[in-house]
């Protein structure tokens, strides 16, 4: 069961097992394969989708004709191997001419080249059958408060991603836009660093209804935040369109380490969300779409690790969900969810119908003394998970 099969539907980003292993102070430890090789490989791992950014299949500085004889060879190695193209996204962050940012360069010049580029991998993703678009700002963004007005950066981020959006209207495709927050690096502050922020700007946009998040572990971990907690509420939000799972060991550089191999508790809880939804609702938002991974495999491991540890990301992750799944059947988390009033919390504060004067001349007859003493069992609770994931 720990296999993966296509059904579970598992994607990997070409640029992760992709990745040479190039750090900011060393070179390259491995040697590039051309991407329908990686295709070939990951569909032998029973992998079902990948996802690509524009150039990690063609040069930046690519002709016309070799972009679209390299998009048809990948999309032809894709056919051939029955792996679906998930989501597709645009470098805007490698290139110098990106280092102030795509969309929101002081330079007007750089936002308008910017902005193309990311209008022609639209047209890719539409062509190679996407759902999703994903728009990863890591440029977008400053060292010096004093080097950006910040007010104007998020109007040309919004003139920008409703320009994109609006695009994808007009031309009828149907694709989503998922924003992914990220606190920092490359960029001292990137702009809409966590997935609250995002959420508070995709409410600003005109196109906002086809704008959601893609969220990734490690980043909303590295502002300090729960990561279960964030998907938890894009989900709320009815924004949760897409994701990138991998590991992350507190608050330092963004590690992309395999899933699980961070926090491995937040994992157990995360697979546990994306599993079985919220406990007690079985109507509540449920994330449906691709289970996709956004690692790097270590510098350290040769093409032996990166093979070894894309199956590790999908094990992990199908492990963590038996575990979550034993963990709600289990008769003694039913008890303790109930003993911590975990499924009291459904229950509307005001009765149905109850007007606010009704409330406050109510007599509820409630104990404060009593409730303060209250044992929740939180802790039992937890340790159960903790046994579970063990196997106690
Ligand atoms: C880059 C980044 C990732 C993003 C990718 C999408 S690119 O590798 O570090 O987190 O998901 O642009
Ligand atoms: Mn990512
Ligand atoms: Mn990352
Ligand atoms: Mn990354």
């Amino acid at each position: 069961a720990l296999t993966p099969t296509p059904d579970d539907r598992f994607s990997f980003g070409l640029w992760t097992v992709g990745w040479l292993g190039a750090d900011p102070f060393g070179t390259a430890s491995r040697v590039a394969l051309e991407p329908w090789d990686y295709v070939q490989s990951l569909a032998e791992l029973g992998v079902w989708g990948i996802t690509f950014h524009d150039n990690d299949v063609f040069d930046f500085d690519a002709g016309e004709a070799t972009k679209r004889a390299r998009v048809a060879r990948l999309k032809q190695a894709c056919d051939e191997t029955g792996i679906t193209i998930e989501m597709v996204t645009t470098n805007t962050f490698t290139h110098p001419v990106f280092k102030d940012g795509g969309l929101t360069s002081n330079d007007r010049g750089v936002r308008r080249f910017g902005l193309r580029k990311v209008l022609g991998a639209v047209d890719i993703a539409a062509e190679c059958g996407a759902s999703t678009f994903v728009m990863w700002g890591g440029r977008e963004g400053a060292e010096y408060d004093g080097s950006k007005n910040v007010y104007a950066a998020l109007e040309r981020y919004k003139e920008g991603i409703d320009a994109v959006a609006s695009y994808i209207k007009e031309k009828g495709y149907s694709l989503r836009i998922a924003l992914e927050p990220k606190p920092n690096e490359p960029r001292g502050d990137i702009f809409l660093p966590t997935v609250g922020h995002a959420l508070a700007f995709i409410a600003e946009l005109d196109n906002g209804d086809i704008v959601g998040l893609n969220p990734e572990t490690g980043h909303e971990q590295m502002a300090n935040l729960n990561y279960s907690h964030q998907l938890a509420q894009a989900l709320w939000s009815g924004k949760l369109f897409h994701l990138d799972l991998n590991g992350q060991r507190g608050l330092k550089y963004d590690q992309d380490l395999v899933f699980g191999h961070g926090d491995l508790l937040s994992a157990f809880f995360t697979v546990d969300l994306l599993e079985n939804g919220f406990p007690g609702q079985p109507d509540a938002p449920r994330y449906t779409g691709p289970r996709h991974f956004d690692y790097k495999p270590s510098r350290t491991e040769n093409m032996q690790g990166v093979w070894d540890s894309a199956r590790a990301c999908m094990s992990t992750y199908l492990h963590l969900a038996e575990k979550a799944r034993a963990f709600r059947a289990d008769p003694r988390v039913t008890e303790a969810m109930e003993y911590a009033g975990v499924n009291s919390l459904l229950e509307p504060t005001l009765t149905a119908g109850e007007s606010l004067a009704d409330f406050l001349a109510a007599d509820d007859s409630f104990d404060v003394q009593q409730a303060a003493e209250r044992d929740y069992g939180f802790v039992r609770l937890n340790q159960l998970a903790v046994e579970h994931l063990t196997g106690r």
